[in-house]
């Protein structure tokens, strides 16, 4: 993927795929409203209360048992929401992941974020009324730092810029991406359950990406399974949080405006700001100097750097590893300013000829942070004295859990006999993803 912008390059599906999915899940539907949207997937439901994602017939196609799936005609399969977006729109709609360098990191960020920052304090307050988890744990903690994340979302992506997408005025999959968990968030129950509503700014987003997305129906009404329909029938499942309302999704008075063009060309003094013992940090700075283009700048997240005003200018998140272009171009999430520097200044280790091997680069970096790495953080922080151990019992769990995640991963993803890394004998960004940790 990467090296195509021009829609006359899009191919024609000739047949359809199947996305294994529900579309309750605010993770599929992204992928899935795309596929439909370019007609190269439809919906093939995968009952999880049924244990469906647990057979061994899907087990062969996804080792991490999830859905979204994709599964083509000739076999292919690939897993991961992003993964899915970037090689459908790689193939179909080349227009909705825009080969532009500073659009695609963009694009690449927000679906980090979707994925991960926000999505990590998203299912703390969402998934308790969908009754995927158990209730709301500790529901003010979950709301305040929902709100942080989101307000930091639309100051990045969405407040104070001119045009209604994430990438300004075109639509991309960041949008489909995005759009799913805000409609959740919007959904009447949701707001009487959690106290939580969505500022007007990102209601107005919203309605925006939903007249832009053709299959937006779905969001609403799939025989009972839509998000709108699965969060209604869940009325009385939960208290309503009396009285409380908390608006996230506020930008702030300094917003990020989408910037477009290649990255700085002969590139010598990029940052990666970040601490080198930070396993997140690492990856993106050995990348950054196998290139030759820059090296850490040193963020000192003991005594707060991350989160003031100069930095919050350039990552709004307040998080490193940040990625700073000697042009000033900024780009946050560790994935994003991987996909970033590679794409600009090492291309050989994320190659783009064959969107095939871009996805399977493309997987294993996205499963590494959402499968492995939450199973990791649980066992080497607290050896580094980062944060305190659990008790044995929870120790031993987290054990098991992080041996699994890693069988998994390598199940998927090396294969000893097709070459030493992910991509047979040719390092990939997904060597540089994993390495540290
Ligand atoms: N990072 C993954 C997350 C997928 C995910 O969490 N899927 C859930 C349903 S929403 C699932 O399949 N759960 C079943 C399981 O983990 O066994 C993605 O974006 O595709």
């Amino acid at each position: 993927m990467g090296c195509t912008d021009s829609k006359d390059q899009a191919q024609t599906p000739t047949t359809q795929g199947k996305i294994h999915g529900v579309p309750a899940s605010a993770n599929c539907m992204g992928p899935l409203l795309l596929g439909m949207d370019v007609g190269a997937a439809k919906l093939e439901t995968c009952n999880l209360m049924e244990g469906a994602h647990m057979k061994p017939e899907f087990i062969k196609m996804n080792a991490f048992h999830q859905v979204p799936l994709l599964e083509e005609a000739d076999g292919f399969a690939l897993g991961e929401s992003n993964a899915i977006l970037r090689y459908l729109a790689a193939k179909y709609a080349p227009e909705l992941y825009p080969a532009d360098p500073k659009t695609r990191a963009r694009i690449n960020f927000a679906l980090d974020v979707c994925g991960d920052t926000l999505y990590s304090k998203w299912l703390l307050v969402v998934c308790p009324v969908q009754g995927f988890r158990g209730p709301h744990e500790d529901l003010n903690k979950a709301r305040d730092d929902l709100k942080k994340v989101m307000d930091a979302f639309a100051t990045t992506f969405i407040g104070g810029k001119s045009g209604k997408f994430i990438c300004g005025e075109t639509l991309t999959i960041a949008d489909y991406k995005a759009m799913p968990y805000l409609w959740a968030l919007m959904q009447p129950v949701c707001e009487a359950q959690t106290g939580v509503k969505l500022s007007e700014r990102m209601k107005t987003y919203v309605e925006d990406v939903m007249a832009a997305v053709k299959n937006n129906e779905m969001l609403k009404s799939a025989g009972g399974w839509s998000l709108a329909e699965h969060i209604a029938s869940k009325k009385d499942a939960l208290p309503d949080a009396q009285g409380v309302v908390v608006i996230v999704g506020e930008p702030g008075e300094k917003c990020i405006e989408p910037t477009k063009g290649p990255a700085k060309a002969e590139e010598k003094a990029a940052k990666v700001h970040g601490v080198p013992m930070s396993c997140n940090a690492l990856s993106p700075i050995l990348l950054a100097k196998n290139a030759g283009i820059g090296d850490i700048e040193m963020c000192n997240v003991m005594e707060g750097a991350h989160k003031q005003p100069e930095f919050l200018a350039k990552n709004p998140f307040g998080l490193v590893p940040t990625f700073e272009g000697s042009d000033g171009f900024c780009v946050g999430e560790s994935g994003a300013m991987l996909r970033y520097m590679a794409g600009s200044y090492l291309k050989e280790v994320y190659p783009a000829a064959d969107p095939k091997v871009t996805a399977r680069i493309d997987w294993a970096v996205d499963a590494f942070a959402s499968a492995v790495y939450p199973k990791w953080a649980k066992i080497v922080p607290p050896v580094m004295g980062f944060q305190p151990w659990a008790s044995p019992e929870e120790q031993k769990k987290a054990n098991t859990e992080l041996a699994d995640a890693l069988t998994m991963w390598a199940t998927s993803f090396l294969d000893s006999s097709t070459g030493k890394y992910v991509c047979g004998d040719t390092l990939t960004l997904a060597e540089y993803k994993v390495l540290p940790y």
